[in-house]
């Protein structure tokens, strides 16, 4: 028997057990909290500078639970057994001293497995297999949690969790028309064909996906594992190409060293890893079945650094890209304690390269997306603060002068700012008119992305297709709806260039007519959406050509491959929309704030004039006041080149090997 820690011991344990990819992902997520720190720092700096904008109030507090929920999302995908579970276990279940998960020679997992950490108490969520008959995707069943089996997960008991787990290898028996229809029917499948002719049925997974919520640090720093099965029990789910290998951060492709690469290794890795994974690693895995004792060590590191070179041929892949471990050797290692053998399995150097390529990867989205935002955001402040300094010296200025001269001058300083005033009013008559076509554009530029626009596209494309499920028929409407949304893109940039023709010619009517600083509207960009669409266009294309699904009788594939598909081009709409939505708010939102502040600064300046005219004891006081209130500006203004000196060092954040990660 193994003695079995309690949750609390093994969560410390795991968390001082310090391998590089904990240390790793606790310095990315100290990066996330910095960050929320920052923003905080800003959101207190705008609250005591003034009343705080409700739509920036709200876009920060947005930013924060998107720092705060942020996920890392890594994928694990190979042909059944070559040790996809046994690597989960290894990397991160061997605090329990034992195989957790079920890992064991021939088809083992037979859905694909989310395991993430969400704070409630351990559960493994199961959803029936007879839910692919329906049209609905994987991403509107999470949101359904009556389809879905929950079972709570003892974590007091290894024992009581392995045999709940379990429920990942359950399989069901079915006639050939259903195991057909479900996509599980495999013609050239021996043991399949064996089974039929013997019982007359086809075994299929019992679930179609698994979620298990399990308390470990680094899931609940937001690591998201998935494990996945081999090809044959994947069931064509949409769901892994269309949408959760493109946008995993880590995808690892494993081969083992006893089968090298077959058929349906390659199969998996053209499929669904080669062009559809944007971050890889490919693992070499069951080196240690090559310590067989005859040979000496530097026989084996030979033999599998050639067995590394023959790979990253077959695969087109650097060879550098390539790890030659032992999972289960690591699993072991880990569970005695041994450092040499854990040396020798090779799992450190693979943990070292999987944290940086998860963080770096991580990092190059969220950070630079975020981090541009909120230095855009402080920069617009610090504009702020320069103007208020400015007007608070003219305001000082102003009040020296009718302290030192004569009545006549005062007046001449009064009808200055008056003058000041009407021809500032009169540009704002400007900026109204030019707002509110703005305004026009962009309620047209919306709707353009709205879901009743998006729903008749897709409504249309159904219609098209009838009942019509080939592959045929599903590339042509695909290729109909990508030619549409580009078109779409760039009417809707050209809409965009219209708002910031506009929007350039304020700002620069405000610059001209009011000191304003010079500056132009940011362009709207529409690649990501152009691109989010070609993807998913190509992804289709790749499945319509797949020898596979040209079959007629693959119609269900084909219907729930269309029905991922709408999923993931509202996905795409909904982004873009919010997007542009972000754009608009900026556009001309930057010169609304300069203009309030230089409306407030000048009926600031004309109160005091009035109120001090004739009065030299209101104006001393005026003075009094107006210094104290600059300095109190100018020290608010350096806050901010503080606060953005911290934000630009957090962008500069980089996973290098860190020193004590060894
Ligand atoms: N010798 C050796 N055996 C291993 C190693 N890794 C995994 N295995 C064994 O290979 C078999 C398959 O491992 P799994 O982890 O179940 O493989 P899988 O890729 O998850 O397979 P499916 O769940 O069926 O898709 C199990 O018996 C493991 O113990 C290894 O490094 N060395
Ligand atoms: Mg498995």
């Amino acid at each position: 028997m193994t003695s079995q820690p309690s949750p609390e011991e093994a969560t410390q344990t795991a968390a001082t057990a310090a391998s590089s990819l904990g240390i790793k992902i606790n310095e990315y997520a100290q990066w996330r909290e910095s960050l929320i720190a920052t923003i905080n720092e800003y959101i207190a700096w705008l609250d005591q500078a003034g009343p705080m904008d409700a739509a920036q109030e709200l876009r920060l507090f947005d930013i924060k639970e998107t720092l705060k929920n942020d996920r890392l999302l890594l994928a694990f995908l190979a042909e059944f057994s070559r040790g996809k579970t046994e690597t989960i276990n290894a990397l991160f279940f061997a605090d329990f001293n034992q195989r957790l998960l079920p890992s064991a020679p021939g088809r083992t997992t037979m859905c694909p497995t989310e395991i993430f950490a969400n704070g409630e108490p351990a559960y493994i969520q199961l959803l029936p297999i007879e839910t692919k008959f329906s049209n609905a995707s994987l991403s509107e069943l999470k949101s359904q949690p009556e389809l879905w089996q929950k079972f709570l997960l003892d974590t007091q008991s290894a024992d009581a969790m392995k045999q709940t787990l379990s429920a990942l290898i359950e399989k069901t028996s079915v006639d050939l028309a259903t195991a057909k229809s479900l996509g599980f029917w495999h013609e050239d499948d021996a043991a399949m064909q064996k089974r039929l002719s013997e019982k007359g049925t086809v075994e299929i997974p019992m679930w179609r996906h698994a979620m298990i919520n399990y308390p470990h640090p680094l899931l609940q720093k937001g690591l998201v594992v998935i494990d996945t099965p081999g090809l044959n029990s994947m069931g064509a789910e949409p769901e892994l190409t269309l949408n959760i290998i493109p946008n995993a951060h880590a995808v690892l492709f494993l081969t083992a060293i006893d089968s090298g690469i077959t058929k349906s290794d390659m199969q998996i890795w053209s499929d669904y890893v080669k062009n559809r994974a944007s971050h890889k690693l490919v693992l070499l895995n069951k080196i240690d079945m090559l310590w067989d004792g005859l040979e000496s060590d530097a026989e084996v590191s030979a033999m599998v650094q050639q067995q590394i070179e023959h790979t990253a041929k077959q695969l087109d892949l650097d060879a550098k890209r390539i790890f030659a471990i032992s999972a289960q050797k690591a699993l072991l290692a880990k569970i005695k304690h041994d450092a040499k053998l854990l040396q020798r399995s090779g799992i450190d150097a693979l943990e070292d390269a999987l944290a940086n390529q998860l963080i770096k990867s991580k990092h190059e989205i969220l950070g630079r997306a975020i981090v541009t935002e909120c230095a855009n955001m402080i920069a617009l402040s610090q504009k702020v603060a320069d103007m208020r300094v400015k007007q608070g010296q003219l305001q000082l200025k102003e009040l020296r002068q009718m302290q030192n001269q004569q009545a006549d001058s005062t007046q001449e300083i009064l009808l200055q700012v008056t003058t000041e005033r009407k021809r500032y009013d009169a540009s704002v008559l400007t900026f109204n008119q030019g707002g509110e076509k703005i305004k026009r554009l962009s309620d047209k530029l919306l709707l353009q992305l709205s879901t009743g626009y998006l729903n008749s596209t897709l409504e249309q494309s159904k219609q098209d297709m009838g009942d019509s499920w080939t592959t045929i028929s599903l590339n042509r409407s695909m290729r109909t709806l990508t030619k549409q949304a580009i078109q779409l893109a760039q009417e809707i940039k050209q809409n965009g260039d219209l708002i910031k023709q506009e929007a350039d010619h304020l700002y620069q009517l405000f610059c001209r007519e009011h000191g304003f600083e010079k500056s132009v509207a940011m362009p709207l960009n529409m690649d990501t959406f152009i691109n989010s669409m070609q993807s998913l266009e190509k992804i289709t294309n790749d499945f319509c050509l797949d020898p596979i699904n040209v079959l007629t009788e693959k119609r269900f594939l084909i219907r729930r491959f269309y029905h991922g598909l709408g999923a993931q081009i509202q996905a795409a709409f909904e982004q873009a929309q919010l997007d542009c939505s972000l754009w608009l708010n900026v556009v001309i939102g930057e010169l609304k704030t300069q203009i309030n502040e230089h409306k407030k600064s000048l009926d600031q300046r004309a109160d005091a004039l009035m109120a001090s005219h004739n009065h030299a004891e209101i104006t001393e006081k005026n003075l009094a006041a107006t210094e104290k209130d600059l300095a109190k500006l100018s020290h608010q203004a350096q806050q901010l080149n503080s606060l953005l000196l911290k934000l630009m060092r957090s962008a500069k954040f980089h996973q290098e090997p860190s020193s004590s990660a060894s």
